[in-house]
C-alpha cells in the first residue's frame, strides 16, 4: 500500500515529502537573503548605516519586494498545497502530478535564479512591481516569464490531481483542503494571465529593443491585474490553515464548510477585478471606472468578514463544548502554548487592524492621503509580513515534522513562542512608525535623505529610527526562525499527525453548485471583463502614445 495505515492516521508519501521539502527550503532559503536586504534597508532609511559604494538601495529594495513576496511565498504556498492535496486527495500524488511539481520547481527556481542574478548584477533595481517605463535587463523579464510559467504547471498538477479523485470520488463532496487548493491555484492561474501578456508582449520586446516606447499605462493596469490577486494568493493558503488546519489544533470542529467554501468563491469573483485601486491616484484612467473597481473591492472585503465571523464561532464552539461560560470564557481554553496554534492566531490578530487598514486604502479620498507613503508599506507588513507570515511558521512546525516523520520538542515549541512574539514586537515598532510617518507624508521607497533639513522631512526621523528598531529585532527574529527550521530536521523520529478538521456533525450538507466549476470561472471571466474591458479599450488608442525606457539607478 502506497500509505502506511497509523490508527487513523498515514504516514506521508516519501516521495511527496521530497517535492514538499524542495519547495518549502527554497522558501525559507529566499526568506533569508530577503531577510538580509530587508536589515540593510531599515538601518540605511534609518539614517543609522551607509551601503558601502557598489550595493545600491534601490538594489535591495529589489533583492527584498521580489524574495519575499515573490519567491517566498509562492514557494511555501505550492509545496504546503501538494502537501495538503497528497494528504487529502488519495495519500499519494499521482506519479503525472509529482513529475509535474518538479518540472514547475525546476522552471520556477531556474527563472527565479536569471531573475536574482540580474538583480546582483545591478541590472533590474526596478523593485518588485517593475514599473514602466523603468527598463530592466531582458534577462531579468525573460527570468521572470519562466517562474510564471513553472507556477501554471505546478498548478496545473493541482487540477489534476483533484480531478482524478473526483472521478475516483463519484457522487462525494471533495476534501476541504482539495476545494480551497483549486480555488487557491485557480485564482493564481487567471490572475497572471496578466502579468504574462504585460511581460511577454510588452517588456521583453521592449527590453530587446524590438519596441522602442512602452505603452505605460497599460502596463501597470496589466500589473494590478496581476497584482492584486496576488495578494489574494498569498491569503488564501492562510485561510486554508485558519480554516482546516486551526479547528482541529484547539480541539474543535469546522464551524461551516459551507461557509467556508462560499468564501473561497466570493475571494475567486472578487478579488481579480480590483486593480485600478491601487492605481486610484493614477491618471489615464476614467473616474467611473476606478469607481466601479472600488465597488468591486469593498465586496471582496465580504468574504474576510465571513472568516473573522467563522473563526470567532470556531473558537467559542470549542470553548463551549470544554464547558467554559461567559462572553470571553473560551478565549482561557485555547491552547496558548502551543506554537502551531499561536503563531498563526498572531496572525489573526493582526489581522484585524490589517484589514482595516485596507478599508481605508481602498476609500478614494483617503487613498489621496496614504498612496506612495509608508502608511502602504505598513499595511503590507502587517497583512502578508504578519498575518500570513506567522501563519505559514505555523505551518512549518508541524509540516516538516510530518513530511520527516519526526515530532515537535517542547523545547522547540517554546522557542517558537518567543519567536512569534519578538516578530510580532518588531513588526510593532517598524509596521506602527510607518503607519505613522506615512501619515506625515513620508513616502515610500526612497533611500535615507533629509530633503536639505526640510522640516518635514526632519520631523520624520525619529519614526525612521523607530523602523530601523524594528526592522533589527525582525530580523533576530527571522534567524530565530532560521534556526528553529533546521532544528525541525533534528527532531526525535515519530509520528506527527496532518491536522485536519472535521465539520460539526450538526452541519448541513455542503451545496454541490458550490463545485459547479464551470459556472464559477464563467462569472470569474463576466466579472472581469466587465470591470476591465472598456478601460483597456481606452488606454490603447492614439491618446496614449508610449514612453521610451529609462534607467534611473
Ligand atoms: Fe492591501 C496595498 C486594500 C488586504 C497586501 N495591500 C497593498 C499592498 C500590498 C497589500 C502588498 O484599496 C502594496 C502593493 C504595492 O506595492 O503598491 N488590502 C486592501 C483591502 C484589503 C486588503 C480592502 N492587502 C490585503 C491583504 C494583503 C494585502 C490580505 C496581503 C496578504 N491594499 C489595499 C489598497 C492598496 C493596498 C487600496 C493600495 C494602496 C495604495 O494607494 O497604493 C481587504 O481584503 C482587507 C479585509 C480584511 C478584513 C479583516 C478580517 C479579519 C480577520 C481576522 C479575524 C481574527 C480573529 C482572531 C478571529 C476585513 C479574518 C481574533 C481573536 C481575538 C481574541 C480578538
Amino acid at each position: 500500500m502506497a500509505m502506511t495505515e497509523l490508527g487513523n492516521e498515514r504516514r506521508f508519501d516519501a516521495q511527496d515529502g521530497k517535492l514538499v521539502l524542495a519547495y518549502i527550503l527554497f522558501a525559507y532559503f529566499a526568506l533569508t537573503l530577503g531577510g538580509v536586504a530587508g536589515l540593510l534597508q531599515s538601518v540605511v532609511r534609518g539614517g543609522m548605516y551607509t551601503l558601502p559604494g557598489g550595493i545600491g538601495y534601490y538594489q535591495l529594495l529589489t533583492a527584498h519586494g521580489v524574495l519575499m513576496a515573490i519567491v517566498f511565498t509562492t514557494y511555501f504556498i505550492i509545496g504546503f498545497l501538494y502537501s495538503g492535496v497528497s494528504h487529502q486527495m488519495g495519500g499519494k500524488l499521482l506519479p503525472t502530478v509529482r513529475g509535474m511539481g518538479w518540472c514547475g520547481f525546476a522552471l520556477m527556481t531556474g527563472g527565479g535564479l536569471l531573475v536574482l542574478a540580474m538583480i546582483l548584477l545591478n541590472r533590474a533595481s526596478v523593485l518588485y512591481t517593475f514599473y514602466a517605463p523603468m527598463k530592466a535587463d531582458p534577462v531579468f523579464y525573460i527570468g521572470l516569464a519562466f517562474v510564471v510559467i513553472g507556477s501554471w504547471i505546478s498548478g496545473a498538477g493541482i487540477f489534476y490531481q483533484y480531478r482524478y479523485w473526483r472521478h475516483t470520488h463519484r457522487g462525494r463532496v471533495s476534501p476541504l483542503f482539495g476545494f480551497m487548493a483549486v480555488v487557491t491555484m485557480l485564482l493564481w492561474q487567471i490572475a497572471t494571465i496578466g502579468v504574462a501578456i504585460e511581460v511577454v508582449v510588452q517588456l521583453i520586446p521592449w527590453s530587446l529593443g524590438w519596441t522602442e516606447t512602452i505603452n505605460v499605462v497599460l502596463s501597470r493596469t496589466l500589473f494590478w491585474y496581476f497584482g492584486h490577486p496576488l495578494v489574494y494568493f498569498w491569503l488564501l493558503p492562510t485561510y486554508i490553515c485558519w480554516y482546516v488546519i486551526i479547528p482541529k489544533l484547539i480541539g474543535g470542529k469546522l464551524f461551516s464548510d459551507a461557509l467556508a467554501r462560499l468564501s473561497f468563491m466570493l475571494l475567486l469573483l472578487f478579488s481579480i477585478p480590483v486593480g485600478f485601486h491601487h492605481q486610484l491616484m493614477e491618471p489615464g484612467i476614467s473616474p467611473l471606472w476606478k469607481y466601479i473597481q472600488v465597488v468591486l473591492t469593498f465586496m471582496v472585503v465580504v468574504p474576510s468578514l465571513m472568516t473573522a465571523f467563522s473563526l470567532f464561532a470556531t473558537f467559542e464552539r470549542a470553548g463551549r463544548a470544554k464547558g467554559t461560560t461567559g462572553l470571553f470564557g473560551w478565549l482561557k481554553v485555547l491552547p496558548w502554548r502551543d506554537v502551531r496554534f499561536f503563531a498563526p492566531f498572531m496572525g489573526m490578530l493582526v489581522f484585524i487592524p490589517a484589514g482595516a487598514g485596507g478599508i481605508i486604502n481602498a476609500s478614494n479620498q483617503m487613498n489621496a492621503v496614504v498612496h506612495n507613503t509608508l502608511w502602504v508599506t505598513g499595511h503590507f507588513h502587517l497583512t502578508v509580513a504578519t498575518s500570513v507570515a506567522l501563519t505559514f511558521f505555523g505551518i512549518t512546525y508541524w509540516l516538516l515534522p510530518v513530511v520527516t516523520g519526526r515530532v515537535l520538542t517542547p523545547a522547540i515549541n517554546r522557542l517558537g513562542i518567543v519567536q512569534t512574539l519578538l516578530w510580532c514586537v518588531g513588526m510593532l515598532f517598524m509596521s506602527g512608525s510607518m503607519h505613522i510617518v506615512g501619515l506625515f507624508g513620508s513616502p515610500r521607497r526612497t533611500a535615507y535623505t533629509t530633503y536639505q533639513d526640510h522640516p518635514d522631512a526632519v520631523m520624520w526621523m525619529p519614526y525612521h529610527v523607530a523602523m530601523a528598531i524594528g526592522g533589527i529585532i525582525l530580523f533576530a527574529a527571522l534567524l530565530m526562525m532560521i534556526y528553529n527550521v533546521v532544528a525541525l530536521f533534528r527532531l526525535p523520529q515519530g509520528e506527527t499527525e496532518y491536522p485536519i478538521a472535521e465539520a460539526e456533525e450538526s452541519e448541513q450538507t455542503t451545496p454541490r453548485f458550490l463545485e459547479r466549476w464551470g459556472m464559477w470561472i464563467a462569472i470569474s471571466v463576466i466579472l472581469i471583463l466587465f470591470a476591465y474591458t472598456i478601460p483597456i479599450m481606452d488606454m490603447i488608442g492614439p491618446m496614449h502614445p508610449g514612453a521610451p525606457g529609462v534607467r534611473t539607478w
